[in-house]
């Protein structure tokens, strides 16, 4: 094939697997910022990304950042419970993991496996807050005092119809997790999805890791370079 040809190809392969990769976004979409120190109140267009056990041992589960007013905290489900909030509350597989007011980098480590999710099952993490003034700074988990359950996934899981998680690929099965806490009727609700950022490890997520696009995209140049000075000889 000609240069002529493989050229165009290349560049339109690039610029598809850049645009699956996020790197390059729709007119309007805004990156979330889940790298601390975040921009407050950055409305940004989330992935409503998964996650899911990739079978290797012990999760990590380590806070990054909170920008936001609420306590919360982070619950492990395998599926979206039913009924009323109460109910959703008491059926997490795990309520202990971490609060929005810990240290940066504080983290927990526990064995998906002995909670019954094997390998590739979904990790399915939720957001419970507490919109109390009365609790801020809050560590321990208290189901009485929550009044908001988000999951991740998509916007058909949440009570309010709306995306409250944003996934970004910090490396090879590390996923950065970040959430918006407010309720879509709020009318304070800044769609940031910096309210509670964690990480992952190791998880495997839907999105691509940018590094291997990237040298998707340099080595589909490289091909059609060779072949340009091939044909040139
Ligand atoms: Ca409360
Ligand atoms: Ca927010
Ligand atoms: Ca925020």
């Amino acid at each position: 094939m000609t240069m002529a040809k493989w050229l165009p190809v290349s560049v339109i392969l690039m610029v598809v697997l850049l645009a699956a990769g996020g790197m390059v976004t729709q007119a309007g979409a805004v990156v979330c910022d889940l790298t601390p120190p975040v921009s407050e109140g950055l409305a940004c267009t989330p992935s409503g990304a998964t996650i899911a056990y990739s079978g290797a041992g012990d999760v990590t589960v380590t806070f990054i950042d909170s920008a936001a007013s609420f306590d919360s905290w982070i619950l492990l489900y395998d599926a979206v419970p039913a009924g009323p909030l109460a109910a959703q509350l008491a059926a997490a597989k795990k309520t202990d993991l971490l609060s929005n007011r810990e240290a940066p980098a504080t983290f927990i480590s526990f064995d998906p496996s002995l909670l019954g999710f094997g390998a590739g099952a979904e990790l399915l993490f939720a957001l419970a807050v507490d919109t109390d003034p009365n609790g801020v700074g809050d560590r321990a988990f208290d189901a009485t005092d929550v009044e908001l359950l988000w999951f991740m996934g998509g916007a058909g899981r949440n009570a309010d119809g709306i995306i409250h998680n944003d996934v970004q690929s910090g490396g090879p099965l590390l996923a950065i997790v970040g959430f918006e806490d407010r309720d879509a009727a709020d009318p304070l609700i800044d769609f940031d999805y910096n309210d509670h950022i964690f990480s992952f490890f190791p998880v495997t997520t839907s999105v691509p890791n940018p590094g291997g696009l990237v040298l998707v995209g340099v080595g589909l140049i490289g091909f059609a370079l060779a072949d340009w000075k091939r044909r040139r000889r």
